[in-house]
């Protein structure tokens, strides 16, 4: 066990002030995402983000959210994003590709724009699974989703803060040759 290390912790705490969301809910199974973003909005409002620093774009389905998240993230507004959608199982195998297609999209569109991008889709296999992750026996992933974007949010303004200090010892020496000169 190390006993002299003491890591310098680098948190995002649950301020939502001064920060900007956006949100893409689908309006598939609307029954279930209307009550997502409403916790979602809930859980920003609590946490002080302002009104008119959340802005809230619908697509028809889980699998359109990751374009919209991706044009969203290219606007260079927002300090996270938050998807929203319900997927559920049917007879056949859409569900497999939905789920798939919509999870990858949004993975890449928050990797290629190195902005946060909150997975606030259900995947489930009955309605009774989604009403119970939706305000009921599960609490409601809406809400947790709120607070993951502010936590990421804060997070990413310090790593992008911190920038200069995680220079490596070769980009330092190189820096300070530099202002020598
Ligand atoms: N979209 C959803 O958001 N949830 C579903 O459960 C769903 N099912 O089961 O079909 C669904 N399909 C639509 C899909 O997301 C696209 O909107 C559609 O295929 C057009 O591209």
């Amino acid at each position: 066990m190390a006993e002299k290390l003491r890591p310098a912790k680098i948190g995002g705490e649950l301020s939502g002030s001064g920060l900007r969301f956006g949100i893409v809910v689908s309006r598939f199974n609307n029954f279930i995402t209307d009550r997502l973003l409403a916790a979602a909005l809930d859980a920003l409002e609590r946490a002080g983000a302002a009104d008119g620093d959340v802005d809230v774009a619908h697509v028809p389905g889980a699998f359109e959210l990751p374009l919209a998240a991706k044009k969203m993230a290219a606007t260079g507004r927002y300090d996270a994003l938050i998807a929203i959608g319900c997927v559920l199982r049917g007879a056949t195998s859409h569900y497999d590709y939905v789920c798939a297609e919509t999870a990858r999209g949004l993975q890449l569109a928050q990797m290629d724009s190195g902005l946060p991008i909150i997975f606030c889709v259900l995947t489930c296999d009955t309605l009774e699974q989604a009403i119970d992750r939706a305000g009921l026996k599960s609490g409601n992933k809406g809400f947790e989703s709120g607070l993951a974007a502010i936590e990421m949010a804060q997070l990413s303004r310090k790593l992008r803060g911190n920038a200069k200090n995680s220079l490596s010892t070769g980009a330092r020496v190189k820096a300070g040759k530099a202002r020598r000169k």
